[in-house]
């Protein structure tokens, strides 16, 4: 299946029932139409709705004829967004909720059209005009499918029958720490492109060569050599270039770009063309490496200064979708002096990936393979291929991304370290020109030496290790933290890529007392990371947990939490607790 999908994928044809793997810019390219908007939805918690073909969308005609279903006149859902957020009785909702449009077409002769979504959480399965078009898995990667032979001219009718629960083999699995949002969370678009058209792109310097363009083109559609140009006029690049039968062309072109810094996070216009058919995209150009426990952005040692964030904006309790959604989190990451942020836990939106990249953040990325999963099941290596392939795909050329991360606090075993390692050696494949990293949340305790250390195999194989340590939260310090020592990956940048504490904003007391949930306390475990950070010789970074407090079912004490984790230096309301000024003095110093 894998294979034939990858074919299919290369010629940009698949009306199997697979999506696509390779996806295409629809926000570069013109002839991309929104399909946002208000659509009817039916809620189906048992599952009926494939039984009564609800993807069909009939009508009754006959006299004697009736239907047990209905998409008008009833319950509207806007497109993007969250469901959970959108009506009373969806709130904790995990099933099936089906979605249905019209929208209109024109076909226009030798053209081709595709069906774009951004991100469907967590499956989806798509009908038009009753037919079906094919299935998705994974909620926070984008898809597509060619459906020109589905459309007609006209009015045409869409299905899309969308599945949030949780499932055992699921990535993530049964147990997240978030709020387990479903539906069309992002964009859809309907897109008319040439037959012969610009698929996919890649334009980065090579890896440690900061004069040195390189990169990819790949036409969809190709049965023989093509031309193809690629333009960076800021540079003075007019390249023609020639693709292989199969639509793909190589190319390292000579260059001197102003490095992309997050002082300076410089742009340039790009446009890859064959033909009428052009893609444009603002791409930057920096290079990233390690040096022992270094990171070097381009050639320069430089320490990350992150946080973490959900894709969610606490104040209207749902998912983050629009360019002002975008607005307000990055606009409170600048707030707090960070150059860093780890997108917490899964691939987000590219309004926020492109914002945050024009705003010189630096971005580690991750798919959402979050603890708990079951490894053991041959299922999962597949999967979590495929949302690594799709994360890789849609983002490799933001010079924001520096970091693809594939696991959250995994425990080692057998058959987790098969997989990782391999998901390690397919990210190097998919793209040699970033660092690949994990979260551990396995660092143990020398109690004669006072040293944390780390004995994990998938530790040796990533480029940077992330450690996710709640020490003053979860954990009591050992001792003292300003003589505590480290002795984690000393030969390797090392992370800390989640600490913190729950505080309710508003509420004050000792700073000494954990269970009265003040911004005192959560201060103090602040202040105490930051002492025993001054020991860690490899630190090259921070990410805090967490920026705003998020929603998240587990989160269960009546008073504090009811529903919500606490972690947030800014509250549910936007307002900053003590210990964000604290990371801010951090960062500021630095
Ligand atoms: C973690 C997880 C994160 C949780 C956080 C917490 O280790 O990586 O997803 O939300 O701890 O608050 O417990």
């Amino acid at each position: 299946m894998k294979t034939l999908t990858l074919l299919l994928a290369c010629f940009g044809f698949a009306t199997s029932l697979m999506a696509q793997n390779f996806m295409m810019n629809p926000y570069g390219c013109e002839g991309a139409t929104s399909l946002n908007g208000k659509w009817n939805a039916i809620i189906d918690p048992f599952s009926r709705g494939k039984a009564g073909r609800f993807y069909e969308n009939r009508q009754a005609k006959e006299k004697s004829e009736f239907l047990e279903y209905s998409f008008e006149h009833g319950l509207r859902l806007e497109v993007p967004g969250d469901f959970n957020s959108q009506a009373p009785e969806l709130l904790y909702y995990e099933g099936n909720v089906w979605y249905q449009r019209h929208f209109d077409v024109k076909k226009t002769e030798g053209m081709r059209q595709f069906l774009y979504f951004a991100g469907v959480s967590y499956e989806a399965e798509i009908w038009i005009n009753g037919q079906e078009v094919g299935q998705h898995e994974g909620g926070f990667t984008p898809f597509q499918f060619d459906v020109t032979d589905l459309l007609a001219d006209g009015t045409n009718d869409i299905v899309v029958l969308v599945n949030n629960e949780r499932r055992v083999d699921g990535i993530p699995a049964m147990d997240f720490d978030w709020w387990n949002y479903g539906g069309i969370l992002r964009d859809v678009f309907l897109v008319e492109r040439a037959t012969v058209h610009v698929l996919d792109y890649k334009v980065q310097l090579a890896k440690g060569k900061a004069d040195t363009l390189t990169g990819h083109v790949q036409l969809a559609g190709a049965k023989q050599a093509n031309p193809v140009k690629l333009s960076i006029p800021e540079l003075g690049i007019e390249q023609e270039l020639t693709t292989d039968a199969t639509g793909k062309t190589i190319f390292t072109i000579a260059a001197d770009p102003v490095l992309w810094t997050p002082e300076n996070p410089k742009m340039y216009a790009v446009e890859i063309s064959h033909g009428n058919d052009v893609v444009r995209d603002e791409i930057g150009f920096r290079t990233i490496e390690t040096d022992g426990p270094k990171i070097l952005l381009n050639g320069k040692p430089v320490f990350l200064k992150g946080i973490n964030f959900h894709e969610e904006i606490p104040q209207r309790a749902g998912r983050a979708y629009s360019d002002a959604d975008a607005a307000m989190i990055i606009s409170e990451v600048k707030a707090l002096g960070c150059n860093f942020i780890r997108t917490a836990h899964y691939p987000q939106n590219e309004r926020i990936v492109r914002l945050a990249e024009k705003n010189g953040l630096m971005i580690w990325s991750e798919i959402p393979l979050w603890q708990g999963i079951e490894f053991s099941n041959p299922a999962i290596l597949q999967k979590a291929e495929d949302m690594l392939r799709e994360m890789v795909y849609r983002d490799k050329n933001r010079a924001g991304i520096i970091i693809w991360s594939i696991a959250n606090e995994t425990s080692p075993s057998d058959y987790r370290d098969k997989v990782l390692t391999e998901l390690v050696q397919l990210t190097r494949e998919l793209d040699d020109t970033r660092l690949v990293a994990a979260a551990f949340d396995n660092c143990r305790y020398n109690k004669e030496t006072n040293t944390f250390f780390i004995k994990d195999k998938l530790s040796e194989v990533v480029d940077v290790v992330g450690v996710n340590k709640y020490l003053g939260w979860y954990n009591r310090f050992p001792t003292d933290p300003s003589k505590i020592k480290w002795d984690v990956a000393p030969d390797k940048p090392l992370i800390m890529s989640e600490f913190g504490g729950e505080a309710m904003f508003g509420v004050r007391g000792p700073a000494d007392v954990a269970h009265n949930w003040s911004e005192d306390y959560q201060e103090a475990i602040y202040r105490q990371n930051y002492t025993m950070f001054a020991n860690i010789p490899n630190l090259a970074g921070t990410s805090p947990w967490v920026l705003f407090d998020f929603r998240s079912p587990r989160r269960c004490h009546q008073k504090f939490q009811n529903g919500w984790n606490r972690k947030g230096l800014v509250s549910d309301k936007g307002q900053r607790k003590l210990a964000w000024w604290v990371v801010k003095e951090f960062y500021d110093a630095r």
